[in-house]
């Protein structure tokens, strides 16, 4: 192959992977807009008004109905903040009670129900799944405090204010990794320049969007038409040393990968898409 070929062919694959790249972080980015919207929503119709105007029907229907404004989502679902202290009346409020986390039973019961999984054990506070989009109703009821990524997430995004995504982990009921993107709703106007404490303090619950990343990416790059020619692959590459595979096959080895920076809108996560030409010249 002449230096001249090899070049062209450098930046054939340069282009294209950049252009996924790009397409993937749009798409992402259109969805979290939407599902910040939605964590305003929740907090003008259910926090805002006496008597609540939202409710599960209401939830669900709505989010339904704009599923297509939330692109590479496969759920959106509001848990709320319940202290201890409220845990009781809560429980009788809403007919059941808090359940534990289990990822174990999540997995392997296909035809999971809350039912089966252990209560919460006592904890300072909880965060039970109130409404659900359709696609994640089996994650209502279940404190998302009990899981370790969903809990990092719920402390994060409240101290913050702002989107935050967890590492890639195995979701409930679900065979691949994919990531959960989590909005705090507060009970007061807080100003931009609230302090993490004020944040935590005005703290009534947490909006979040759970992605299958393999099965939402897999059908974005179906719509590109080049599976053939090139192999994708998705890191999450927060640790530098160990990068985890989010989306792709093991790669066939022609040569070195381009490699396309992603933006999910996290600056404490980083990811990268990395593109290879599926064969030799
Ligand atoms: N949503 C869907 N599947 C999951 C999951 C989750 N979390 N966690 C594990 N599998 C209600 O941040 C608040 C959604 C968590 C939001």
């Amino acid at each position: 192959l002449s230096e001249d070929s090899k070049l062209r062919r450098k930046e054939t694959l340069a282009s294209m992977c950049d252009e996924r790249a790009r397409m993937l972080q749009d798409q992402f980015n259109v969805s979290l807009n939407h599902v910040h919207a939605l964590a305003i929503l929740v907090s003008t119709f259910y926090h805002g008004k006496e008597p609540w105007a939202l409710d599960q029907q209401t939830f669900e229907d709505y989010t339904e109905k704009t599923a297509f404004e939330r692109p590479l989502t496969s759920g959106v679902a509001y848990a709320l903040r319940v202290l201890h202290s409220e845990r009781e009346k809560f429980e009788k409020q809403q007919g059941w009670i808090i359940r534990k986390m289990d990822t174990e039973v999540q997995t392997l019961g296909q035809d999971l129900v809350p039912e089966k999984l252990e209560p919460a054990p006592v904890q300072t506070e909880y965060a039970p799944v109130i409404f659900a989009q359709k696609t994640v109703s089996h994650i209502v009821s279940i404190d998302m405090m009990s899981g370790k990524e969903d809990r990092e997430n719920i402390l994060r995004a409240r101290a913050s204010g702002k989107g935050v995504l967890t590492s890639p982990f195995k979701l409930l009921k679900s065979n691949h990794l994919g990531v959960v993107l989590t909005f705090a709703v507060y009970n007061t106007d807080l100003p931009p320049e609230a302090t993490r404490e004020q944040r935590i303090n005005a703290t009534v619950g947490y909006l979040g969007a759970s992605y299958d990343v393999p099965s939402l990416v897999e059908k974005l790059l179906h719509q590109l038409a080049s599976k053939q020619t090139i192999a994708v692959n998705v890191y999450d590459t927060t640790d530098k040393s160990a990068p985890i595979k989010m989306y792709g096959d093991a790669a066939n080895d022609t040569g070195l990968p381009r490699i396309s920076q992603l933006d999910f809108g996290d600056p404490s996560r980083k990811h990268e898409m990395h593109c290879r030409f599926k064969q030799k010249p």
